[in-house]
This record gives structure tokens, C-alpha cells and sequence, in this order.
């Protein structure tokens, strides 16, 4: 019935930011799926007769592994899956279940907005019951479990029915339940929301356009906001999940959302424009003629969240990752509540919103969320913007430039350099941190560094320690640029460099944001000297 198959290593299943993506090509090895996912239950204690959840973006690749994971969970002896149908979650609606059902943990099978495809990108990162990514502590001792691991253990029965909703107890007793992947999702959405209030602003002829980039949120994005919000049918485009994201790059930013971007700018734009990426946790919003930054967003929405029934007591704290921008700072300076600086990606988050200390986190990349899961979540984000939209009564620019006028505003670029050649990447962040005791003081133009570092981060609840998480160059007045090599990406290295300026005069709030940075960005250029070690010109992708 249960088989234990000998396997031999992999040596590269280090999980990154966000779990380990690899090219589906690396996945296809034999047992390379297989040693991962044992290395992850070898890593897990207690989990006998429990319930695991199971589900993905539904990206090339998606049912393949969600069969084999489902063998291997019944042959290491969990009690019950729950799988969404089709083998389809976002990635915010699984950290719900989770939390829902009250299940050991999940596996989420996804590389989130990398490209989707028979040679593109896929991955698989793991949840405990909180809801939240696993810790680094777990994900180190997968990778470490997963440099000596010698057989895996699988159920030797057929390939389940993934599109029947219903339970089933499969051979050797396991349950395995297919749900619908939406339906808890949208009530825990019109819990929180004022659904009644954002109906009413549709009905008024507010025009909403959302791309589901023809990734997870297509299903959940046409529930709620045609079929329970009354947005007519076409406010939600590309909602067809499909397994290469029809080709594009499933990553919500005016780049990758081009068509949609010029349409909010151009003369007939609608009211609200709005994406999220390809497991669903990520968000792009758009107004009327004005392209909202991710941390503008999340101050935005920090800063207006009482007027949403599910925030209306206030918020507890605030946290962002460390290259996110300052502006959320100030809406936690001015309210008096707590403010938290994290690494890069969510999983340092879990913690603090725990122990109840932040209510919402961001960060730059278009990451919004709060305590409702343990993940980022785009729907979310979109939903918060409508019924703040919907009780104020004004224009998403009327909104930003106002909140610009209150706590001023942080302009703010990211230069990505995307598919460099590993080795001049990291001789780069070498170079950087070899700098970091000398920068202090120099000039560049009328800027002056103030401090240099490469950021350690100390989780105020379990005390661990996380450190190289971006080199910080700090200068005189608040502005600042942060370097850091990217741990999500599959070919390559890819350098962020985040450029930040706060401007408080709001007769300068008008300026266009490449401008604003333009000293920030020669600074950058001469401190890292990015051309002559990278070779590159120009970044890859700006946001
Ligand atoms: C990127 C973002 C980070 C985000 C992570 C996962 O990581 O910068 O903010 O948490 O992706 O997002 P990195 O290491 O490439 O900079 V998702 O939506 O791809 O799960
Ligand atoms: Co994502």
C-alpha cells in the first residue's frame, strides 16, 4: 500500500523568499517534487492524524504535484487533506482555510508572479497553522533535511478526482475533501468589508476594471465583485485561470499591466483599476489618471482602515518590510500606534501580527494585508480601497494628494536588474558592504550619508536573528537607497535598488517620480558602480 522509494539528494532545494522556485524543467527531475515535499514533512513534528490543506495557482506543473503530494501525505500518515477543486487556492484563500479548519498546515504549490509554462517557473512553499509562511527555522532544516534525505514515502493508489467537490476516504484511510476554493474566501471578504456600501457606489455608475492576468484571482475577483457587488460582467478581464498565464508575466505592476495601465490613463479611463498576480496575494492599484505606489497603498489604507467594518476599532500597529517606503511610518507616528521594520517577505510578519502587535503590513512590492490570514492579499487590498472609496466619496487622486498634503510624500522607485550573471551580483552586495564603515560622511551632489549598514532584523517575539537582509546607505534629511539581490527568482540574479526621498513641501508633490530621485539614482550608480560590474545600462524594470 505505502511505499518507501530510495532517493539520492538534490543539493539546490534552498527555499528563497518565498519557498523554492525552480524552472518546471528542474521540477520534472525524478523525485526532485517527491524530495522536497518528504524533506518538508521530515522537518514537521506532530502531525499524525491531522489535516493538511493543499492547493496552487494552477500554473503549469499544478496537478502533477498536487497528486504526488497528496500520495505523500497519506503515506506519512496526516488524517485528511482538503484540496481546493481543480487544485486551485491563492495563496491568500489557503492561509484562510488553514486558519479556518484549523489544519496542521499547507502546501502551496506556486511561483507567484514569476511566468508560468512548460519551461517557465513553479514552486511549492510550505504554511504551518497559523496560516503564515513557515519561519526560517523550518525552512532551514527542509534545505538541511533535503541535502541528506534517502526515500520518501508514498501511497501507491490512482490519481484522485481534483474536480468533484465532496469527501472521499481514500485507501489506507485518509479523507481527502475538495472544496470549493472561493466560497470561505468571499465571506470572510463581506465580513470585513462593506459590501452593501460598495454595491451602492457600483450601482451609482462607479466603473471598476480588474485584470486577473489570467491567474488565480480570475474565480475569486467574478464572484465578488460581479456576481456580489453588481460590477457588470467585463469588469473582471483575463479571468480564465490558465496554466502559462497566457504567456504573460502574471506580476501587477504598470510594466506587466501595461494595457490596463494606459487605460486608466488615457481620456475614458473608469474609476478604479485594479490587478492582482499569480497566486492572488499581490495587488496593483490604479485611479483615475494616477498610479497609487504599493507603499502609498498601504499608508493610505493604514491610514483610512477604521472606515471598513472589520477595522473600525482602529489598528493595532503597522509593520513593513525594511525597503518599503517611510510614508506608512508617519500614519504610525501621527496615530501613536506601533511600527515594525521586517525583512523582505512575509513570513517575518507572522509574529507580530500573532501576538496582535500590527494589524496591517506591507510591503513595496505590492503586498498589502493584514490580520485576517497570515498572507499578503491583492483581493483584499482592492476590497479595503473600495469601501474606503465607497464611504468617502471621493477620487482615489483626491485621496492620494490629500494624504500627500497631511503626512507628505515619500517618492519612491524600485530599479530592478533582472537575469544578471550571479557571481557580478554578489561581487556587487560585496563591494557594498565592504563600503559600509567609509560611506558615512562622503557627498554625492548635495546628498550626504548619514549612516550605511546591511540590515539585521531581531523578531521581537522568538528573538531570532535575521541578518544581510539589504544594504541601507542612509542619507541626511531621510532620503535613502537600499541594495538588495533578489530570493524569488529562478535564472540568475536579479539586484533591487529601492530609492526613497521624502518631500514634506506640497508645492513639490507634483513632480514626476524618476526626477524627484534623479540625485538619489546618480548616488546609487556611484556607490555601487552597477554599470561597470554589471554591465548593464539601464534597469530591466522599473516600478
Ligand atoms: C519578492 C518581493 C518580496 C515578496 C516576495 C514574494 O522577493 O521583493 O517583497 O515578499 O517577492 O512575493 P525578492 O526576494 O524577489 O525580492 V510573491 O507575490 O512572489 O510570493
Ligand atoms: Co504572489
Amino acid at each position: 500500500m505505502n511505499k518507501s522509494v530510495p532517493t539520492t539528494p538534490y543539493l539546490d532545494q534552498k527555499p528563497g523568499t518565498s519557498g523554492l522556485r525552480k524552472k518546471v524543467p528542474v521540477f520534472q527531475q525524478p523525485n526532485y517534487a517527491e524530495n522536497f515535499i518528504q524533506s518538508i514533512f521530515d522537518s514537521l513534528e506532530g502531525y499524525q492524524g491531522k489535516c493538511l490543506v493543499i492547493g496552487g495557482d494552477g500554473r503549469y506543473y499544478n496537478r502533477e504535484v498536487i497528486q504526488k503530494a497528496i500520495k505523500m501525505a497519506a503515506a506519512n500518515g496526516f488524517g485528511k487533506v482538503m484540496v481546493g477543486k481543480g487544485g486551485i487556492l491563492s495563496t491568500p484563500a489557503a492561509s484562510h482555510i488553514i486558519r479556518k479548519y484549523k489544519a496542521f498546515g499547507g502546501i502551496i504549490l506556486s511561483a507567484s508572479h514569476n511566468p508560468g509554462g512548460p519551461t517557465e517557473d513553479f514552486g511549492i512553499k510550505y504554511n504551518i497553522n497559523n496560516g503564515g509562511p513557515a519561519p526560517e527555522k523550518i525552512t532551514d532544516a527542509m534545505y538541511a533535511r533535503s541535502k541528506t534525505i534517502d526515500s520518501y514515502k508514498i501511497a501507491d493508489f490512482a490519481d484522485v478526482n481534483l474536480d468533484r467537490i465532496g469527501k472521499d476516504e481514500l485507501p489506507g484511510g485518509m479523507i481527502l475533501s475538495v472544496i470549493d476554493p472561493v466560497e470561505d474566501y468571499a465571506a470572510l471578504m463581506e465580513e470585513l468589508f462593506d459590501f452593501g456600501a460598495i454595491r451602492n457606489l457600483i450601482s451609482l455608475g462607479f466603473r471598476i476594471a480588474f485584470d486577473g492576468m489570467s491567474a488565480v484571482t480570475g474565480p475569486y475577483a467574478k464572484e465578488i465583485f460581479e456576481n456580489r457587488l453588481g460590477a457588470p460582467l467585463g469588469s473582471v478581464r483575463n479571468f480564465m485561470p490558465l496554466p502559462d498565464f497566457g504567456g504573460h508575466h502574471p506580476d501587477p505592476n504598470p510594466v506587466h499591466c501595461k494595457e490596463l495601465f494606459d487605460e486608466m490613463m488615457g481620456d475614458d479611463a473608469p474609476d478604479f483599476g485594479a490587478a492582482s498576480d499569480g497566486d492572488g496575494d499581490r495587488n496593483l492599484i490604479i485611479g483615475r489618471g494616477i498610479f497609487v505606489t504599493p507603499s502609498d497603498s498601504l499608508a493610505i489604507l493604514a491610514a483610512n482602515a477604521n472606515l471598513a467594518p472589520g477595522y473600525s476599532g482602529g489598528l493595532a500597529g503597522i509593520a513593513r518590510s525594511m525597503p518599503t517606503s517611510g510614508a506608512a511610518d508617519r500614519v504610525a507616528e501621527k496615530r501613536g500606534i506601533g511600527m515594525y521594520e521586517t525583512p523582505t517577505g512575509w513570513k517575518f510578519f507572522g509574529n507580530l501580527l500573532d501576538a496582535g502587535m500590527a494589524t496591517i503590513c506591507g510591503e513595496e512590492s505590492s503586498g498589502t494585508g493584514s490580520s485576517h490570514v497570515r498572507e499578503k492579499d491583492g483581493l483584499w487590498a482592492v476590497l479595503l480601497w473600495l469601501n474606503i472609496l465607497a464611504v468617502r466619496g471621493e477620487s482615489v487622486a483626491d485621496i492620494v494628494t490629500q494624504h500627500w498634503q497631511t503626512y507628505g510624500r515619500n517618492y519612491y522607485s524600485r530599479h530592478d536588474y533582472e537575469g544578471l550573471d550571479t557571481d557580478a551580483a554578489n561581487g556587487l552586495v560585496d563591494n557594498l558592504r565592504s563600503q559600509l564603515s567609509t560611506l558615512p560622511g562622503k557627498n554625492f551632489g548635495s546628498l550626504t550619508v548619514e549612516k550605511a549598514d546591511d540590515f539585521a532584523y531581531h523578531d521581537p517575539i522568538d528573538k531570532s536573528v535575521s541578518e544581510h537582509q539589504g544594504v541601507r546607505v542612509l542619507f541626511a534629511g531621510g532620503s535613502r537607497v537600499v541594495f538588495r539581490l533578489s530570493g524569488t527568482g529562478t535564472s540568475g540574479a536579479t539586484l533591487r535598488v529601492y530609492i526613497e526621498r521624502y518631500e514634506p513641501d506640497s508645492t513639490r508633490h507634483n513632480i514626476e517620480t524618476q526626477e524627484a530621485l534623479a540625485d538619489l539614482i546618480a548616488a546609487a550608480e556611484s556607490i555601487a558602480s552597477i554599470r561597470e560590474r554589471t554591465g548593464r545600462d539601464a534597469p530591466t524594470v522599473i516600478t
